[in-house]
């Protein structure tokens, strides 16, 4: 009763802010991401009778603040199994954890995927989407690779992500400059809830969101990305502008995220084909076409503020390694 699962962070290009229904976890607003490669979440589920709780580790030390998630995702799946085996649960991440790099996508993709594993459960991947997605919204899409894509209306409690186009059908790349490794102030799920419930832009960011879909599916379909790069900064600065307007305002950038910004644009005026988005923190993810990549990280680099700068390329959705590969 033991698995170990691999998955990569998804970015969204297309936002999901708000959610429709809190018990259920179910976003108010469609989303659409792309799954990176070199960024990694490695969970192992060890299912053991004689462990009388299940247990956490991260990145090797015990997480205590993190395990109530995971322990009803669990017990979803061994609602699932009919079994009842507690569990140790050791998670990998290669990049920082809690800082808008999306660690609970891949976080609870990884889980689900090893722990259904574990369990005999022989799920599909949309079965994993939907138990993902019911533990962290963004986590439903880390499930497949490429272009990912969780469509409105999310009315349904078995909503769940599906594959747009794979990675290598079209094979952006894409850079992040961290500006700080500290963990966010105020989490996804509560700015969300406090977004919903306090902000007077609120109706307005759901109701222009499916347009905002459209417009990018229809762009990654299209291959066009100067439409994917309009839509995707529009969707990024519409979340951040209805976060800022929440009470008290959400703002998750530092002074180096809005000098990444303005550089980004520029390299776009100047022909190069660059966007960016920003996630629940102030990290800068920079979205490139092939072969643009090292001319950005260059400037990024030299922001001031700017700590790292990550490469990645589109990567493949959630799965099962073997002890060798991990
Ligand atoms: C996204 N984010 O679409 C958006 C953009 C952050 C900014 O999904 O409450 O951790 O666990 O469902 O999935 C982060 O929110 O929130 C997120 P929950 P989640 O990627």
């Amino acid at each position: 009763m033991e698995a170990t699962a691999q998955a990569q962070p998804n970015i969204a290009l297309v936002k999901y802010w708000g959610k429709r229904d809190t018990a259920a976890n179910l976003p108010a607003v469609g989303s659409l991401s792309i799954t990176l490669d070199s960024l990694w979440t490695r969970t192992r589920v060890h299912f053991d009778a004689a462990l009388d709780r299940d247990s956490l580790l991260m990145n090797g030390a015990p997480d205590t603040a993190g395990l109530s998630r995971v322990v009803e995702c669990l017990d979803g799946l061994r609602r699932r199994a009919g079994r009842d085996e507690r569990a140790r649960v050791e998670t990998e991440n290669n990049f920082p954890t809690g800082a808008g790099l999306a660690s609970s996508a891949s976080g609870f993709a990884a889980l689900v995927t090893a722990a259904g594993q574990a369990l005999g459960l022989d799920l599909s991947a949309a079965e994993r989407s939907g138990l993902a997605r019911r533990a962290s919204g963004s986590a439903a899409r880390s499930i497949f690779g490429g272009f990912v894509e969780i469509k409105p209306p999310i009315d349904d409690e078995e909503a769940v992500a599906a594959p747009l186009l794979d990675a290598d059908e079209w094979p952006l790349e894409v850079l992040v400059a961290i500006t700080s490794r500290a963990g966010k102030s105020v989490g996804s799920t509560e700015g969300m809830e406090r977004t919903r419930t306090t902000s007077d832009f609120y109706d307005a960011w759901v109701g222009s969101s499916d347009d905002d879909l459209v417009e990018a599916r229809d762009a990654v379909l299209e291959r066009d990305f100067e439409r994917l790069a309009s839509v995707s900064e529009l969707s990024c600065l519409k979340m951040h502008g209805v976060a800022m307007s929440a009470r008290p305002g959400l703002v998750y950038w530092n002074g180096a995220t809005v000098e990444c910004l303005h550089r980004i644009r520029e390299l776009r005026q100047d022909g190069v084909g660059v966007f960016f988005t920003i996630d629940a923190g102030p990290q800068v993810k920079a979205v490139c076409l092939p072969g643009t990549g090292e001319r950005v990280a260059k400037v990024l680099a030299d922001v001031p503020g700017v700590l790292e700068v990550l490469s990645s390329s589109l990567g493949n959705g959630a799965r099962i390694v073997t002890e060798n590969e991990s």
